[in-house]
């Protein structure tokens, strides 16, 4: 985790996110390889463990009961078929294993106790576990890290202005504090948004200034691209222009210089060139495996190709801890 190093005002991040846009990628590529091996991509992989049915209203996703997309729902997976799916992933080359739920928060009581069970046992395969389970509260924060739980992604998802128009039944308060619980048990935060919702390059500054302003700021921010689901409000929601998702990616770079910049939904509608702009840019994680949670990702194939094309690689686990403990 990393401390902020000056006051970041929305101001700044405006001039920023409004430079002409190869000066932006330029800067943001120098910050990028002051602080990063910019030759190293962390590869990921998502397992959803619970799908479907979550009460909240957020109006682009496919697992909401207020929505009415095509989605096989599944209870909490067991922790056999979860250990299973691990070992597979870490055999393809990730690093860090991300299990998600479709749930609103955490509640305590066997189900809990499976994902400790989970975690348990993906954190003693070498693996970095992370995982995405709706609001918790600070006593569930600290039995997460206890069973070794590395990183909790919960996103701010898009501006404070804009938020209400994409979730009514929790607010952005909520979700602030359940970061606030995981900072202090000593997790770090995985923590970012979405774009192309119909928010505004104002909201999109907006979010990139919360999200710089974290303390300690993300260990990893994800920068999904809206996934347009059938079934969903946001199924017609024109395609954001993809230089406006670069300069997300370069701004956030430059904001938070030692932070992870993940590539995460939408990747499977992006050029292989756009992509190759972005990890120009300092987005230097990404998903692989044909599937996120629910949505279609590329396959391992085209990202292995991508990577060899660029003279990429994938990074190596607990990097950073080996470091510090050399
Ligand atoms: N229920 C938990 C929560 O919302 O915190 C965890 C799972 S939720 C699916 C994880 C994140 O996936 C959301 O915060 C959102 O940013 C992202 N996401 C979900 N559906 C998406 C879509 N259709 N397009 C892009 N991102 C999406
Ligand atoms: C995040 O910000 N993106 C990932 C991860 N965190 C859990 C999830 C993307 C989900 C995309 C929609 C789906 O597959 O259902
Ligand atoms: Fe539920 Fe998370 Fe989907 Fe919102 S994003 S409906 S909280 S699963």
């Amino acid at each position: 985790m990393t401390q902020k190093a000056l006051p970041i005002t929305l101001q700044n991040v405006e001039t920023l996110y409004n430079k002409p846009l190869l000066d932006l990628v330029f800067e943001a590529a120098q910050v990028h390889r002051a602080h990063h091996d910019a030759r190293e991509m962390q590869m990921c992989t998502l397992l959803s463990i619970k799908t479907g049915g979550c009460v909240e209203d957020c109006k682009y996703c496919s697992q909401s009961i207020h929505n009415n997309a095509a989605l096989q729902k599944e209870t909490l997976l067991k922790v056999d078929e979860v250990l299973s799916e691990a070992r597979a992933a870490k055999e393809a080359g990730s690093t860090r294993f991300c299990m998600g739920a479709a749930w609103r928060e955490v509640q305590d009581g066997r189900g809990f106790d499976r994902v400790l069970e989970m975690v348990r046992g993906v954190s003693s395969m070498g693996l970095e576990v992370c995982c995405t389970l709706g609001m918790l509260n600070a006593d569930q924060a600290r039995r997460l890290k206890e069973a070794g739980l590395t990183a909790y992604n919960h996103n701010l998802d898009t501006s404070a202005e804009f938020y209400d128009k994409i979730i009514t039944t929790r607010t952005y308060e909520d979700r602030l504090k359940t970061l606030k619980n995981v900072a202090e048990a000593g997790i770090s935060a995985c923590c970012g948004g979405i774009v192309g919702m119909g928010e505004t390059a104002q909201d999109r500054i907006s979010l990139l200034h919360t999200l710089a302003n974290l303390n300690p700021q993300p260990e990893s921010v994800p920068i999904n691209m809206l996934v347009p689901v059938a079934g969903t409000p946001l199924e017609k929601q024109n395609t954001l222009d993809i230089f406006e998702w670069i300069r997300c990616i370069a701004v956030a770079r430059i904001l938070m210089p030692r932070t992870m910049v993940r590539l995460s939904a939408g990747r499977l509608q992006i050029s292989r060139e756009a992509q190759a702009l972005a990890f120009l840019a300092g987005a230097n994680a990404i998903f692989t495996g044909e599937k996120l949670l629910t949505t279609p990702n590329p396959e391992q194939d085209f990202d292995a190709t991508l990577l060899q094309e660029l003279g990429m690689h994938p990074r190596a686990p607990y990097k950073d801890e080996k470091r510090q403990a050399a």
